[in-house]
């Protein structure tokens, strides 16, 4: 409860913070009404709480298909017959007193045999999905244009050796153990735990940094065809891409929008509304590439000592303000370098937090997949179209950011938080020789 309650908190926050005309207002195409996403949330957890879960009759099953995604493309959803801001408050309110009725009368131990109710998981999936509503959200906040409306301290300086570290660390060839299947609120996608080998190979030891991303925009890289596949070529023309999103020329520099400030762009915060197709192009442009998902995670949660995958970079214990920027506690990325407390064994830091790292993968199943509770959380988006981001963002929950999650989302995507690191292959000379027979 106390995982549904914080949400609930922070839907608030990112609500409460804006008057009514804003609230119904589309900010973007790319955007659902904020409105919608909040009786969204409400009829969500009508849904798989209050049907699915307590197997109640629900408050408003009429509402589905309003708020359905599936139904209705985000740039269609104003014309929906949407409920107002203070019926949505109301709807959400009264479907959480029912969820706590719930709560307090099935049996949500490890034993149970129904798989929604055992380990509270249906309670932690519907926490995780209000919460990745409220970082939908909080992307609307900073494409709506007006005065400031969220605020929050500026994350804390970098450490002081920050500017000492290696550029990159290497994670030696073998198999590790990707996915999860002992993880109590981990997704479908995230089952189940399977070994992967994954050769050796180089790592930024942070994010590409806004420094760095300028550096290749100042080369011409948004001019030179070479960087870029076709398809981010075609894509880069046609939107008339120049820079991140949000990012202004200024002079021979560069500014920044931050909910609804203008700033300069801060060289060493880890760049963040860039699409697949730019974080592609600049790795190649730096003579690298992109990770592979399964790298990510071996970077991120592979512990040499024990053989065993962690649950987060630095150990198993759950997320504080030490180990990453998380939770909206700060509405920007830390500073390259930050939180050694959070560092993977490798050395690696800000894999959790700061910016969704994309990756080279397309989102796709592990073996053993199977869909739960719903095709539509997962499965549907399997395939080429799709390419994973893992690690979080600022804007992302403790309850959700883990070394197992996976998001995913189109190559042309920028206005969720998004940055990159790169990678590259290890040298043959950099391989560790096999041990002798018989040593
Ligand atoms: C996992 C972030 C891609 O927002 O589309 C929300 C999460 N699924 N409601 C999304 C989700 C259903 C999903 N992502
Ligand atoms: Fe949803």
């Amino acid at each position: 409860m106390a995982a549904l309650e914080a949400a609930r908190r922070r839907t608030e926050l990112l609500t409460d913070a804006v008057d009514e005309a804003d609230l119904l207002a589309q900010h973007s195409p790319l955007m659902s009404p904020l409105v919608w996403d909040l009786a969204h949330i409400g009829s969500q957890e009508d849904l798989w709480l209050v049907r699915e879960a307590g197997g109640r009759p629900g408050l408003r099953p009429d509402l589905d298909h309003v708020y359905d995604a599936f139904r209705t493309p985000r740039a269609d959803r104003p014309a929906l017959p949407l409920l107002s801001p203070e019926q949505a408050r109301a709807y959400l309110a009264a479907v959480r007193e029912q969820t706590a009725d719930v709560l307090a009368t099935v049996d949500t131990s490890p034993e149970q045999p129904d798989r929604l109710l055992a380990g509270a998981f249906v309670f932690g999936m519907l926490a995780q999905h209000e919460q990745q509503h409220d970082e939908t959200m909080l992307a609307t906040h900073q494409l709506r244009s007006g005065p400031p409306v969220l605020d929050a301290p500026a994350p804390p300086p970098a450490p002081a050796d920050a500017a000492l570290l290696p550029s990159e660390v290497h994670i030696p060839g073998g198999p590790f153990t990707m996915g999860t299947s002992t993880e109590p609120w981990a997704l479908d996608n995230e089952l189940p735990a399977h070994q992967v080998d994954v050769p050796g190979f180089w790592l930024d030891t942070v994010p590409v940094t806004n420094g760095a991303y300028a550096e290749f925009i100042a080369a011409g890289g948004y001019d030179d065809p070479v960087w870029w596949t076709p398809e981010g070529w075609a894509h880069v023309r046609e939107a008339g891409l120049e820079a991140p999103l949000f990012w202004e020329r200024d002079g021979e520099g560069w500014t920044r929008r931050v909910f609804g400030r203008t700033e300069p762009v801060a060289a060493d915060e880890p760049v963040v509304h860039v699409c697949w197709y730019e974080a592609d192009a600049y790795a190649r442009w730096a003579g690298r590439r992109l990770p592979t998902e399964a790298e990510w995670e071996k970077a991120a949660r592979h512990d040499p000592a024990t053989g065993r995958s962690r649950r987060y970079p630095w150990g198993d214990a759950e997320p504080g303000p030490e180990h990453a920027n998380l939770g909206q506690r700060h509405l920007r990325p830390a500073p390259a370098g930050s939180y050694p407390q959070g560092a993977a064994p490798s050395g690696a830091r800000q894999l959790l937090g700061d910016v969704w790292e994309w990756t080279s993968s397309d989102f796709a199943p592990y073996p053993g997949f199977a869909a739960f509770p719903y095709k539509e959380y997962s499965e549907v988006f399997f395939g080429p179209d799709y390419k994973v981001l893992r690690g979080g963002a600022f804007g992302v929950s403790p309850v959700v950011a883990r070394g197992t999650f996976r998001n995913w989302d189109y190559p042309i995507r920028r206005q969720i938080f998004a940055g990159f690191r790169t990678a590259r292959d290890e040298e043959p000379a950099e391989r560790q020789a096999d041990p002798a027979p018989g040593a």
